[in-house]
């Protein structure tokens, strides 16, 4: 079974990944990964840390002559801020951190011990493990996109109909975003949200491309497609919620408004993962019954604003119990494009899962077989 954990703190020695279930025979081009942690660590309203920061991914395990060897693969990524004994306590917890919380619960004064871990940092880690698994999906003709449909409440309402045309007007954005015509707003509102001391969020779309009907399972309540990529995309750090298609809007219409009419016609390239039968809407965002259903996978991650603010909010001492104002240290103002590389990421990996439970095999030319096995050969 594909699976990955990551290790490390902040501000320790470094950060690593161990990816199982990988299978053997897959060609890994390093500077593809090099690339994904570089996108991480753009977009416009990041702070410090990323100046400090050039993330890079060593392969320590698992690949020979750039080649997977189907044993566990394990990846580094350096600190260069690695500082994390000589740090100040931290004693003022930040509303909506896991400061508090964590602090209560592993019984401690410093909640250094507990943001260390808990930080965002770790999502390069996890950046590293989507990349691996991308290369894997793309020799399937499986794709993944993420972008940034919107900050701080100035949201795009255009609809990626063109992914070339997407991957090229997000390559010009500095907010990972499709829509040039939000762009200026958000970015004159993270300006200002920036002199104010103050944090943005925002909703990220990831769209799946290539799959064919059938993945994920209706027998089961953790089998479920929908269930597992919420599940991966929640997990990420300031993600708050999730929605496929046309999302939490569905529950406002009548039914025949929602559900996406079903048409037959067998020709095109695609009928090798659909059989021919087709829609000419996806409300669905691709999943129906927890099994995907040969269009796009459409889902949107909605990120809060970070909590380590310039401008603090009210907090509480954890030794004194004195009110106090929470701690600052240095924080981004929005990190919402970085996020959506890490949606990226967390959908392939999930995708990648559910792809090689049902076709799985220890190389890849064995997943190959199985693959092409099950495709509609018409
Ligand atoms: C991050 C590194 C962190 C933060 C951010 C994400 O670095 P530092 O704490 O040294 O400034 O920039 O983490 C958070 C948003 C958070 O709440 O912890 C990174 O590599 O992405």
């Amino acid at each position: 079974m594909l699976y990955f954990k990551t290790a490390g703190e902040s501000h320790g020695k470094c950060l690593i990944t161990i990816i199982e279930g990988f299978p053997a025979g897959v060609l890994i081009d390093e500077a593809f990964l090099n690339k994904e942690m570089k996108r991480r660590q753009g977009g416009l309203g990041r702070g410090g840390r990323m100046q400090i920061e050039e993330d890079r991914v060593e392969i320590l395990s698992g690949i020979r002559n750039n080649r997977s060897l189907g044993s566990p693969i394990c990846l580094m990524i350096k600190n260069s801020d690695y500082k994390i004994d000589e740090l100040p306590a931290v004693t003022k917890p930040r509303p909506g951190h896991a400061d508090l919380a964590g602090a209560i619960k592993y019984n401690q004064k410093d909640a250094r011990d507990i943001l260390e871990r808990a930080s965002a940092r770790e999502t390069a880690a996890r950046v590293a493990a989507g990349a691996l698994i991308k290369i894997l999906l793309s020799q399937f003709g499986i794709e993944v996109f993420g972008y940034v449909k919107g900050i701080g409440g100035i949201n795009s309402d255009k609809i990626l109909k063109d992914l070339d045309v997407g991957k090229k007007n997000r390559e010009k954005s500095k907010l990972y975003c499709i829509d040039q015509d939000i762009e200026a707003r958000i970015i004159e509102k993270i300006k200002q949200t920036s002199e104010k001391g103050d944090s943005l969020g925002g909703i990220i779309e990831v769209i799946v491309y290539g799959l064919p009907i059938g993945l994920g399972n209706h027998t089961q309540w953790d089998l479920k497609l929908d269930a597992r990529l919420a599940y991966a995309l929640m997990s990420i750090q300031a993600i708050k919620g999730v929605e496929f298609g046309l999302g939490y809007n569905a529950s406002n219409k009548y039914g025949s408004e929602v559900h996406d009419e079903i048409f037959y016609k067998k020709s095109t390239k695609r009928s090798l993962l659909t059989g021919g039968f087709k829609r000419h809407t996806n409300n669905a965002g691709g999943i129906e019954g927890g099994i995907s259903n040969g269009e796009p996978i459409v889902a949107r991650a909605y990120m809060k604003p970070i909590p380590t603010l310039k401008k603090p909010l009210r907090s509480v001492d954890l030794i004194t119990k004195e009110p106090i104002e929470a701690s600052y240290e240095r924080s981004d103002v929005c990190a919402v494009p970085a996020a959506s590389v890490v949606c990226e990421g967390m959908v392939t990996f999930e995708i990648a899962r559910a792809f090689l439970e049902k076709f799985g095999g220890d190389s890849l030319d064995e997943v190959k077989r199985n693959y092409e096995g099950y495709l509609f050969n018409m």
